[in-house]
């Protein structure tokens, strides 16, 4: 990819109301993923390992917890590469408006900065998507077809499709219809929301998209289908690959849950890269410790027992405490003879000795950042 065929802009802007309590202090590409990373950082190394120079990354909510992690931009560089990625921080507040009205809008008040690079191609990407892929793959397919847009695409479970925006296409996979969370779906064929464009024609809609009073100035609700009415060729890019949108809590333990039983933990080929965390030194496990079918990252301290569990760095865990089937982020702080069943711990989080995290129904539990559960505040429903 030769430095302006595409630059990839990165929404990270979004609120995430549904994964609160997590995201009360932080964005939702900044929370804690996997035992090492943060889930923006799977699209950051995706664009690193396809070779895009420019990457533009768009804040605005609890922008300050990006920008902490993303600094310089890196702890992305990758060794021994041909193309040296840069990462833009490009927050709303820097240019001064009420902020970014929806994700159109954030490239809408980016114009200049894209002009500036004058890509060809523009790949817009969400920040909080959990999966590896290769865009120079999606690039390639778009030049072919010569469409003005490529989203890649995916059919998702039919009770799930209402959360998407759902197509049709026609043998060629070239889209006929679309519709931004349709309340009857008539598809399963859901957008990933990865885009590529031509820039000539994006920068087109956006121009339109801007004028238009009542328009959301979204994506999926505005520009496609703008796109599509104004008889523009869109082409669908079908992607086999895992892929998890993790925007709730539910989602979120279960792409947890996935690194179990798939091949996401092999991180030799295309390693997810990140900010090198404070905790370089070992876990230590005591005597007392039992560890099954878990990951311990690195300087944890664990007296008790984890079974099918994702334990971050820096936490620890007193003696005589068991968890299951949970996520335990950074430096979560756990007592003795602590309980803790299918549960997201956030964050610096500190559960004192004989506190029961249990929702009892199979429900998925949430502990906010830095929030303190006492033995009598625990959640079990008392039998
Ligand atoms: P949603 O996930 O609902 O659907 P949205 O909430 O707009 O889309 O978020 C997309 C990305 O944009 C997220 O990374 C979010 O953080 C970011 N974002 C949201 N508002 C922003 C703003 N004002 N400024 C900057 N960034 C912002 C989309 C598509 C669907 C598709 C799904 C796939 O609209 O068609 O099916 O993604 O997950
Ligand atoms: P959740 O994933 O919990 O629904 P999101 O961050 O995805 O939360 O945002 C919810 C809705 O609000 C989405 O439709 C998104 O486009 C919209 N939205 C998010 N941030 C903004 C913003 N700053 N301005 C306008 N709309 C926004």
């Amino acid at each position: 990819m030769i430095t302006n065929d595409c630059i990839a802009m990165l929404l990270a802007g979004g609120e995430g109301r549904r994964l609160a309590p997590l995201t009360d202090h932080q964005a939702k590409p900044a929370v804690p993923f996997g035992g090492r990373c943060r889930i923006i950082d799977y699209s950051l190394s995706n664009c690193v390992h396809s070779g895009i120079s420019s990457i533009g990354v768009l804040t605005q909510y609890k922008a300050q917890s990006l920008h902490d992690h993303i600094g310089d931009g890196t702890a992305w560089e990758k060794e021994g590469s041909a193309v040296r990625s840069s990462i833009e921080l490009l927050p709303s507040s820097r240019i001064g408006t009420e902020g970014y009205a929806g994700t159109a809008d954030a490239l809408y008040q980016n114009l200049d900065y894209i002009d500036r690079l004058s890509p060809a191609n523009v790949l817009v990407l969400s920040g909080d998507h959990i999966y590896r892929m290769d865009y120079r793959e999606l690039l390639d397919s778009h030049k072919r077809s010569g469409a003005t847009a490529t989203l890649t695409v995916k059919p998702v479970p039919w009770k799930e499709a209402g959360r998407f925006g759902i197509m049709n296409t026609d043998e060629q996979d070239q889209i006929i219809d679309f519709t931004e969370k349709p309340i009857r779906p008539m598809s399963n064929l859901a957008s990933m929301g990865i885009y590529m464009f031509k820039w000539a024609d994006l920068r087109h809609a956006l121009l339109e998209d801007h004028s238009d009073p009542n328009s959301s100035r979204d994506f999926g609700k505005d520009i496609i289908p703008r796109m599509l009415e104004a008889g523009n060729r869109l082409m669908a890019h079908r992607f086999e690959g895992y892929w998890r949108d993790v925007g709730t809590v539910q989602s979120l333990w279960e792409a947890h849950m996935d690194l179990f039983d798939r091949e996401m933990c092999d991180e030799r080929q295309w390693p997810v890269l990140t900010r090198d965390r404070k905790h370089s030194y070992p876990s230590f496990l005591t005597p007392h410790a039992v560890v099954r079918n878990s990951y311990i990252h690195q300087g944890s301290y664990i007296e008790g027992s984890a079974y099918r569990s994702v334990v971050f760095g820096g936490v620890s865990v007193g003696r005589g405490t068991v968890f299951r089937e949970s996520v335990i982020m950074p430096d979560a702080q756990i007592g003795r003879n602590v309980r803790i069943i299918r549960a997201i711990i956030g964050e610096g989080a500190i559960i004192e000795d004989g506190a029961i995290i249990d929702s009892l129904d199979g429900e998925v539990t949430v502990i906010g950042a830095g929030e303190r559960v006492g033995a009598r505040t625990g959640f079990i429903l008392e039998a």
